[in-house]
């Protein structure tokens, strides 16, 4: 591409670009100048080569700090409405998750309330978890419907997911998770659910744009494989692409099922066998890592990381943020947990929130590195070390953040 004029450069920086064709950890480059044309990086280059000594525009002096690209939270369900709070007390005194949730409590108890709120209400109440995830260096966001669970309560969920996006300026990839729990009005006919997910809600979206991937609960107490099945064969038909909750409590083969479909991502899979791994690594489907909700409802069985790397399978890791299992606003901590609680290093963590993440939305040609023509959002760190970043929460070391070429702090 031709690389002049720039309109702005970031000079003397450590560029992590996260670029698989840069030989070193993290794709590392020192004292290196990342070029900008509107919202573009146009170039990458050694802050003492001429065409950075010739730059006539903006300059912002890094001064030696590192600069990764933004953040990508690829699983959230950060839209919802009521609290589950009397969920977590009952837990902690010992109820299971699933018993919870086949009393009528759990995700059920979020639809009755997210049903009862209006547009304007979901937004003001998912406003502060977003922004939340933008003060950590999150740059582009997924957001899942699954507390409406009617077609217009889902429609809701979607709209709102758009609009939070762009009252805060961040990417979203707005996705239909209508397949997350049967809802009270088909108890015991859950077959009709998905002709009704599969019939109604899927071409509404797809024809209104509301989404551009479906996703299911893969579950013993959601939807089983067969139902799952039909969802994502009407998902394809109508150009969506394909995702699921997955291999989470116990192991349905969802994950083998979605990579026989070609999707994008496999989540959760905490029981995933040799047989999934392949599979998966077979397709390229990345494995995305949830191990704030691992932690949250004090799981035993790990997903079995090793055998995702050794097959070479790409991990994302994502919070998963939502009101029952991970009600935390925070991509840094599931960061720290995938390091702690599944051993990740930190820069398959940092790897996992970038270019793994943006493979797990579709978006690898856009997002995820430091690269000519990828889209210039990228954040500014004040650390000594990248694991810093991974390493120490409670205080955000972020100096800048730059979103579409321009500084957006949050
Ligand atoms: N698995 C999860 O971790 C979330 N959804 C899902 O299918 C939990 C959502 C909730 O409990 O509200
Ligand atoms: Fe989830």
């Amino acid at each position: 591409m031709d690389r002049g004029p720039f309109d702005h450069i970031w000079i003397h920086a450590k560029l992590a670009t996260f670029d698989p064709k840069v030989n070193a950890p993290c794709g590392l480059l020192e004292d290196y100048t990342l070029a900008v044309r509107g919202e573009t990086i146009v170039a990458i280059l050694p802050t003492d080569s001429p065409e950075v000594r010739a730059h006539r525009g903006a300059v912002t002096d890094c001064g030696g700090k590192f600069v990764t690209p933004g953040f990508i939270d690829c699983h959230t369900h950060l839209v919802w409405g009521g609290s589950r709070v009397a969920d977590w007390e009952s837990r902690l005194a010992g109820e299971p998750y699933t018993e919870i949730a086949k009393r009528g409590g759990g995700i059920l108890s979020t639809v009755r309330a997210t049903r009862a709120m209006t547009e304007d209400e979901l937004q003001l109440a998912a406003l502060p978890r977003l922004r939340a995830l933008v003060a950590e260096g999150v740059t582009c966001v997924e957001i899942k419907s699954g507390y409406g669970l009617t077609l217009d309560d889902e429609l809701k969920m979607l709209r709102v997911a758009k609009r939070v996006g762009e009252q805060l300026n961040v990417e979203v990839s707005p996705t239909l998770l209508a397949a997350h729990a049967v809802p009270p009005e088909f108890a015991g006919r859950a077959d009709d659910y998905v002709s009704l997910i599969a019939n109604e809600m899927i071409p509404t979206v797809a024809r209104e744009q509301l989404a551009e991937a479906v996703d299911v609960f893969c579950e013993s107490i959601a939807f089983a494989p067969v139902q799952c099945d039909r969802i994502f064969t009407a998902a394809k038909r109508h150009g969506l692409a394909i995702k699921g909750h997955v291999e989470q409590l116990t192991n349905s083969h969802g994950a083998e099922l979605i990579a026989r479909h070609g999707g994008w991502s496999a989540d959760h899979l905490e029981f995933l066998d040799d047989a999934g791994v392949a599979a998966m690594a077979k397709t390229g489907t990345v494995a995305v890592l949830l191990p704030a909700a691992f932690y949250f409802l004090r799981e035993k069985q790990k997903p079995p990381v090793e055998k995702l790397r050794a097959g070479g399978v790409p991990m994302a890791v994502a919070s998963d943020l939502n009101p029952g299992t991970s009600p935390f606003a925070s991509l840094r901590l599931a960061m720290n947990m995938a390091c702690v609680l599944y051993g990740l290093t930190p820069e398959e963590a940092l790897v996992g929130v970038t270019r793994e993440a943006a493979k797990a939305l579709g978006r690898a040609s856009r997002l995820g590195t430091l690269e000519a023509d990828k889209r210039a959002d990228f954040l500014v760190w004040d650390v000594t070390h990248l694991a810093e970043i991974v390493c120490q929460l409670g205080v955000t070391p972020l100096a800048e953040r730059i979103v579409r070429g321009k500084t957006h702090n949050a």
